[in-house]
């Protein structure tokens, strides 16, 4: 019989299979150049290259809110925005994922005042919903931490976890959502993965925002998937673009075209209980989009299921 990957996880973690703690990196460390984060600004370098700010520069346009708050509080970090026009912070979780090898990189992080408590990761795909506690988790986490938010009172908290990819690149479709409770506030945060001409590909909303671009001539060390927006939460439908996962090997097949996006419109199908929805890919299209890559296959993603994480069925809502 194939178990569920989430239970293979978990037997996993029962035999201290994967990166027994102490020494969570064996396993990639010849691509460890992928986890770097140059600036220390708690982004990394791999997820900089997709929203194209500078890896080098904690600030990238100089207005004094640094790039990862800009992500938190979704102003474009690539734009100055003017003294007194970001919104204010709130409790709130980003995740975000690239691919390291045989490995997926998570980085979560979160405005926070006082305490991020329970968190929880919930893993879905067409036939299963689990959630595993932090502490099944700690067997996977690389680091984390907090530091001071330049909004007053707030800090920024993140942690990133290495997990095997086939967890999500075994199934057709899979979505991740991590949550937890921000100062007393349940929150939550997903992320939707699905697989276009064999390749693993993130689901965005919001991508015709300028800095969601993908350069896919980009150098090795500074490729590119497109960030912004854990998407995840698509509880009226709607669409978004594909993007690939893999921030070092190209992404997606040479033939895909340049400067375009694989734009797929959802319809949801069924709601399949406890957040869990599917959708039907009613559509699938390229379209233009600069610095992006449409993958090859994207028109044959019609009629594809989707599973997707619906936050707010999640958190009970
Ligand atoms: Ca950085
Ligand atoms: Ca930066
Ligand atoms: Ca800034």
């Amino acid at each position: 019989m194939k178990f569920p990957p989430i239970l293979a996880l978990s037997v996993a973690l029962a035999l201290g299979y994967f990166y027994p703690f102490g020494n969570p990196l064996g396993a990639s460390s010849g691509n460890l150049v992928v986890l770097a984060d140059a600036d220390l600004d708690g982004l990394d370098d791999a997820l900089e290259a997709r929203l194209l700010t500078d890896p080098n520069n904690s600030d990238t346009d100089g207005d004094l809110v640094p790039d990862i708050e800009e992500v938190l509080l979704g102003t474009n970090p690539n734009v100055a925005g003017a003294a007194g026009s970001f919104p204010p912070p709130e409790p709130k979780l980003h995740i975000d994922a690239y691919s390291l090898g045989p490995d997926l990189v998570l980085q979560i992080s979160g405005h926070v005042q006082q305490s991020i408590i329970s968190p929880s990761f919930v893993w879905a795909d067409a036939n299963n919903l689990a959630s595993l506690p932090a502490w099944d988790m700690r067997a996977y986490r690389i680091d984390h931490g907090s530091r001071p938010s330049v909004k007053s009172g707030w800090n920024v908290a993140s942690a990133r976890f290495l997990i095997p990819k086939s967890i999500v690149s075994s199934e057709p479709s899979a979505s991740l959502a991590v949550r937890a409770f921000i100062d007393g506030e349940d929150v939550a945060a997903a992320v939707m993965f699905t697989q276009v001409d064999g390749y693993l590909a993130q689901f965005r909303t919001g991508f015709g925002s300028s800095s969601m671009t993908w350069s896919g001539s980009a150098s090795p060390a500074h490729p590119a998937t497109p960030l912004l927006q854990s998407g995840g939460s698509t509880s009226t439908g709607g669409g978004g673009g594909l993007f690939p996962v893999d921030p070092t090997e190209g992404g997606a097949p040479s033939s895909s075209s340049a400067d375009e996006v694989c734009l797929q419109v959802l319809e949801l199908t069924a709601n399949l209980g406890g957040g869990r929805m599917a959708y039907r890919v009613a559509d699938a299209y390229c379209d233009s989009l600069p610095q992006a890559l449409c993958f090859s296959g994207c028109v044959g993603t019609i009629d594809d299921v989707i599973i997707g994480i619906d936050i707010i069925s999640l958190l009970g809502g």
